[in-house]
């Protein structure tokens, strides 16, 4: 584990902002020995957490023995370089963490293009007029692209983002051809989504059997992953997604879109929430706000309440059941899986509509298909044409639609 020294030039960031930077860290392999916060009202343009400050970071950086400093803030080209000559040290922020984390992390071709794609985005604007910043070795902050990349001068990583947008776009042709195939026949999908190390590989892997390794560390899922599965009979294809954290670096959520755009496209989706966690509100909020931006609030969802084995009481069980108006279960023992299957396969029928229909005689033809396709509760020869209540199934609600009375 490497040590690293938090900073923040604010003290407006809550516990739970903190607690999910500390687990980035940690995740991306670094420890916390130190915090320096500077409460400012915006970041010093020099040296961001200030001159005097900066300082003393350095003091602590040598008695520490810390061969890290990460901000919880944005950082600037000239703020990095400030700080890293005062230092002696590699000063990153929480951008360039993240993006870390997802260069470790990232396994296919595609997810690999992603990241890089994302890196040299944020790294576009921060080479450009400081003379001699390169960075050498290892490290966090320094993965992904490489060293020798980091001294491409501008256009060159133009041109290698270019090269990378265009494999990745032949790459998404591909895919979108297979989604197309799906689509032509008529397979809906089912995504899971929700908070970063909620479990939705682990519920994945039980609702498919399928062997995708589940582990406790941030964002270990970065790829999108479709598996078949057949549900009383039917097949659906069921999408597990990548974590979602609060504040995602901007360049992550246009790298990411790809695998956010099958979540688009579902017919269904599973929140999964880890109800160990107390900062379960928190980490709800978030996820709300990527739905949001995503634009499918209107997606029918469950809200899984996953981990319930880790709850101490019953009562507290029943509890959140209500607050959340969800299903519990555990993905890791199996407990409550079958309820939320059955869940799924009631959200995912089609429901039969009654509807009051006004038919003029001259579409009458319509009557036989309601007679075969649909429950007829009310008939009655009207003077301007056929008067009808009935319940009508999905597949001919389209042929239906235009006689529906109000
Ligand atoms: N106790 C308990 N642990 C669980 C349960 N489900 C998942 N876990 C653990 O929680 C950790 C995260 O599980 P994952 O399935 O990888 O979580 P994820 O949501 O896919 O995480 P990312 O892909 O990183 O966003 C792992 O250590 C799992 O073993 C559960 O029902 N009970
Ligand atoms: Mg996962």
């Amino acid at each position: 584990m490497e040590k690293a020294i938090l900073i923040a030039a604010s003290n407006s960031f809550t516990e739970f902002q903190w607690n999910e930077f500390k687990e980035l860290v940690t995740t991306a392999g670094a420890e916390e020995v130190v915090r320096v916060v500077q409460d400012r009202s915006k970041p010093d343009p020099a040296y961001f957490i200030g001159y005097g400050k900066a300082q003393l970071l350095a003091e602590l950086v040598r008695d520490t023995g810390a061969g890290l400093v990460i901000a919880i803030q944005e950082l600037s080209p000239v703020q990095i370089r400030n700080l890293e000559n005062l230092t002696s040290v590699r000063v990153i922020d929480r951008t360039a963490l993240i993006l870390d984390i997802f260069a470790q992390r990232a396994l296919t071709k595609e997810g690999k293009i992603q990241v890089e794609l994302a890196q040299l985005n944020y790294l576009l604007p921060r080479i450009s007029g400081v003379s001699g910043y390169s960075r050498t070795g290892g490290g966090i902050g320094n993965r992904g692209p490489g060293e020798t990349k980091l001294e491409l001068d501008r256009r060159r990583i133009r041109d290698k983002i270019a090269d990378l947008r265009r494999e990745l776009a032949e790459i998404e042709k591909n895919r979108s051809i297979q989604r197309k195939q799906r689509e032509k026949n008529e397979i809906p999908t089912i995504a899971l989504i929700g908070y970063t190390n909620s479990g939705k590989s682990t519920l994945f892997n039980r609702l498919t059997e399928a062997a995708v390794p589940a582990n406790n560390r941030l964002f270990d899922t970065l790829d999108p992953i479709a598996r078949k599965i057949t549900l009383d009979n039917k097949s659906y294809i069921i999408l597990d997604t990548v974590g979602f954290v609060s504040d995602l670096p901007h360049q992550l959520v246009a790298a990411f879109k790809s695998t956010l755009e099958e979540t688009v496209r579902s017919s269904l989706l599973l929140h999964v929430m880890d109800c160990s966690n107390p900062n379960l509100e928190e980490q709800f909020q978030a996820v709300q706000q990527v739905i949001k931006e995503l634009k499918i609030e209107n997606t029918p969802i469950i809200n899984v309440l996953n981990k319930v084995d880790r709850l101490e009481s019953e009562h507290l069980l029943s509890r959140l059941v209500k607050e959340w108006s969800a299903v519990a279960i555990s993905a890791q023992s199996g407990f409550g899986i079958e309820v939320l299957i059955d869940l799924m396969m009631e959200e995912l029928t089609p429901k039969v509509k009654t509807c009051q229909l006004l038919i003029p005689y001259r579409d009458a033809g319509l009557l036989d298909l309601l007679h075969q396709k649909s429950r007829i509760l009310f008939k009655e020869y009207a003077a301007d044409g056929i008067r009808i209540t009935a319940e009508i199934e999905p597949q001919i609600y389209s042929k239906c639609e235009p006689f529906i009375q109000v």
